[in-house]
């Protein structure tokens, strides 16, 4: 087992990091730009080591610089969270060079699945159900147009090098094919340096629901049920639950084992969630995520797995002690991100929290690394905090989200709490009568004023 690892990322996510390898009695090192000196991680850290100023490239993303906190403390694991590095196929190459543990996937996993074109051929291969499409990438205009008419219009173009909706154009007719690849292709070109992009059947009113798995790369690959992402904008998911409203126990068993057997088959190393479009009781594969992600609560509130103490212990090599039969999914669970930012325009509102009071309760859980005094830098995504709600219906995990949230004060910056307070009482979102377009309607037709 790992003596000391390093945590390479910030916010709530390196505080839970922290925990658990507290739980595990291993040693903790945070690293901290100099905008995050004051924050909850590094207090509690048994070490912690400055590693550049405010800037993601000149910190968190500051590979040498990590490298060097390894050297100075003697830790031998990192541990990447989400975002950042976490899924940097080059960084987990460098560590294994420097004999550093990587907590997380095989590099060759991460960077097969970072590139989208090679996710779904091996997703495929794999029997996972995906959308129709094209074979791989689209050289050019004709082969985009016998693509089209194969599976029908209206088809959507993807980049390669895409994912979270970047450099998606929909081409609903022959007509729109050729400027939706050019637009697409220099999209992707000025994003990602590559324009490789494929074609598949764009699906209209899909919800998006992902499957949680843990492997341990000997054999072992067990599925640890669904969550619901459907309810987000701009690609950024704010409200997430599991299990997903519209699936009942034989579709979430057989779609669980289709994807558990696949990462068998892989001999995928950690945890993983493999993204699904849902759509008239079919599932179709997207993408898959390398990392744990940020609404991971929701599946340990339902399961009772600490899903980061998993990827530790499979990382330093342990077998998964875990069986599919030991798996129970009990009751439901609510996760909404609460964010610094205006709960109607979504514009980024940083500073200092001059009051905090959370919620508690049975079913309460609040991942968050803010404390009152604390001052929310603004170079960073906007994340605050995650309310959890854990019941064991919907109507009562339901319930309890409204309370916590009529309980939650944050004071001295604007969140997205007034905004979780409208949906938690709106009718559909009580009766989960969603697809992933539902907030952005709702937002467009006056959403928070018209309550
Ligand atoms: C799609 C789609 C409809 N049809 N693919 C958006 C980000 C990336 N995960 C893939 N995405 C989509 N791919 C086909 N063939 C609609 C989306 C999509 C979406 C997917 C999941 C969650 C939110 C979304 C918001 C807009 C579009």
């Amino acid at each position: 087992m790992f003596q000391k690892i390093l945590i390479a990322n910030r916010g709530e996510i390196a505080l839970r990091i922290l925990r658990a390898a507290k739980e595990l009695g291993i040693a903790t090192v945070a690293v901290h730009s100099t905008a995050d000196a004051e924050a909850m991680h590094v207090k509690l850290a048994d070490e912690s080591v400055c590693i550049g100023p405010p800037a993601a490239r000149d910190s968190y993303l500051n590979i040498p610089a990590l490298l060097t906190a390894c050297e100075i403390t003697g830790a031998d694991a990192i541990h990447p969270g989400y975002g950042f590095l976490s899924e940097n196929a080059r960084f987990a190459d460098i560590l294994a060079e420097h004999k550093i543990a990587f907590i997380g996937p095989k590099a060759d996993h991460i960077r097969i699945m970072g590139d989208k074109i090679e996710a779904k051929r091996t997703a495929k291969a794999l029997g996972i159900p995906c959308v129709p499409g094209s074979e791989g990438g689209i050289t050019d205009d004709e082969e985009a147009l016998q693509v089209a008419e194969k599976i029908g219009y209206p088809v959507l173009v993807k980049a390669a090098s895409g994912g979270g909706g970047r450099g998606m154009k929909v081409a609903r007719t022959k007509a729109d094919l050729s400027d939706a690849l050019a637009m697409a292709r220099t999209e992707a070109k000025a994003a990602f340096g590559d324009d490789a992009v494929y074609l598949e059947k764009y699906l209209e009113k899909p919800r998006h629901i992902e499957i949680q798995v843990l492997g341990d790369g000997k054999g072992n690959a067990i599925h640890l049920g669904e969550r619901d992402c459907s309810i987000q904008r701009r690609h950024q998911k704010l409200w997430e639950e599991g299990p997903s409203p519209a699936l009942d126990d034989r579709q979430r068993e057989d779609i669980g084992e289709i994807v558990a057997a696949a990462m068998r088959k892989l001999g995928y190393i950690g945890v993983g969630t493999v993204e699904f479009l849902y759509e008239n009781g079919q599932f179709f594969f997207i993408e898959m995520n390398t990392r744990i992600q940020v609404e991971h609560p929701v599946t340990e509130m339902i399961t009772g797995i600490d899903l980061v103490n998993e990827q530790i212990k499979i990382a330093a090599g342990l077998p998964l002690t875990i069986q599919q039969s030991d798996v129970r999914l009990s009751g439901h669970a609510i996760e909404c991100r609460v964010n610094a930012e205006n709960p109607e325009n979504f514009r980024p509102s940083p500073g200092r929290i001059s009051y905090y009071h959370p919620p508690g309760g049975l079913g309460v859980r609040v991942d968050s690394a803010v404390y009152q005094g604390y001052l929310i830098p603004p170079n960073y995504d906007s994340l605050v905090g995650k309310l959890v709600v854990h019941g064991r219906t919907r109507s009562e995990a339901l319930m309890r989200l409204r309370r916590a949230l009529d309980e939650f004060v944050i004071d001295g910056i604007e969140t997205t709490l007034p905004l979780f307070r409208v949906l938690v009482r709106n009718a559909d979102m009580q009766n989960g009568d969603y697809d992933i377009h539902w907030l952005e309607h709702f937002l467009a037709d006056g959403g928070m004023s018209a309550q």
